[in-house]
């Protein structure tokens, strides 16, 4: 029989190259010290500039003042960076050519010596590599609406199904079909817990109106989920935690509803799809509402921001 030798490149231990772990990221890892991941696409992508900085840089302090580490990610020059300083963030704000880069580019950028921000899927990705835990977003990628035809669904959805993290949003934008959203989380297997709610988020809006079927109220719930999650070893997906934006903070309604119906008919006409459909609904709905929707979206991702600093520390103390 013949033997075929097994590769070396395939048994190769991992190295170090091509992530770069800050060193107080890595600090409080080591130490097992509650650590947020935080995605940079909002950043680069979803948020007008120059407003997109201060807030970068407004979401990390609001990680830091509830004892926690921040560690937003993105690939620079090749390397995939967990924790990014100053310098770095202020790239990730301002420079024209940063890619949007889901998990499937993100060797491709890594072995062309590229540069991006991360989307969900790609900084639950490096996150979890990393091996932290807890995330915090604006609103999840999802199913588009016309799906049927376009077979457009956010490979956050994928991702999400087979990596273990909690992350915190505040549901999926409006913009997405969300009922078959939350069917295909459903599917996949991956648990959605409304954070003082009993329906799922509508991102801009307060609720979706769609109910959730689990419902916690305090950090500490979550961090016993995760703790079971690990004393079962599985499933190795995500866990979802959709904390509304609050009620006062909400987009009008009615403006939501007459604004999305008319950037969805944009879009179409204007034949815009794949990875630039997303971008390209946000930035039309922030000007239709005269800015309102920003606001809408501020709230909702500082929100998130602070209930996933709040996990991870609960989380570091119920694992200590
Ligand atoms: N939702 C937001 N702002 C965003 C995004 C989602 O409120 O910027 C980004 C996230 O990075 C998310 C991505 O992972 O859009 C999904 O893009 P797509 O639909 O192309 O997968
Ligand atoms: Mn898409």
């Amino acid at each position: 029989m013949a033997v075929i030798p097994a590769n070396p490149a395939i048994r190769r231990p991992a190295v170090p190259w091509p992530m770069c772990v800050a060193e107080e990221v890595r600090e409080a890892l080591e130490h097992g010290a509650p650590v947020v991941a935080l995605e940079s696409t909002i950043i680069a992508h979803g948020l007008p500039r120059p407003r997109n900085l201060r807030i970068a840089t407004e979401l990390e302090e609001t990680v830091r003042s509830r004892g926690a580490v921040p560690a937003t990610v993105a690939v620079l020059d090749g390397t995939a960076h967990i924790g990014l300083d100053k310098a770095q963030l202020e790239r990730v704000a301002n420079d024209d050519s940063l890619r949007k880069l889901g998990h499937r580019d993100l060797a491709i950028a890594l072995g062309s010596g590229g540069s991006g921000a991360t989307t969900v899927s790609a900084t639950a990705f490096l996150a979890a590599r990393a091996g932290l835990r807890v995330f915090g977003t604006g609103g999840l990628g999802g199913v588009h609406r016309g799906w049927t035809a376009t077979q457009d669904e956010s490979a956050d959805l994928g991702l999400l199904a087979r990596t273990r993290i909690t992350v915190v949003c505040a549901g999926v934008k409006s913009i997405l079909d969300v009922p078959a959203t939350l069917q295909r989380l459903e599917t996949l297997g991956v648990g959605v817990l409304g954070f003082r709610t009993p329906t799922f988020p509508g991102f801009y809006l307060h609720s979706s109106g769609l109910p959730v079927d689990w419902t916690v109220q305090e950090a500490a719930e979550v961090a016993a989920v995760m703790r079971a999650q690990d004393a079962l070893d599985g499933p190795d997906c995500a866990l979802i935690v959709a904390n509304p934006v609050p009620m006062e903070a909400q987009l009008d309604p009615e403006l939501h509803d007459r604004v999305l119906a008319e950037a969805l008919e944009t879009a179409t006409k204007e034949g815009i799809s794949g990875q630039a459909v997303t971008p390209y609904l946000l930035d039309l709905l922030v000007r239709q509402t005269g800015g309102a929707s920003l606001e809408a979206n501020l709230a909702a991702v500082r929100g998130n921001v602070r209930i996933a600093a709040e996990i991870a520390v609960e989380w570091s103390r119920q694992v200590a």
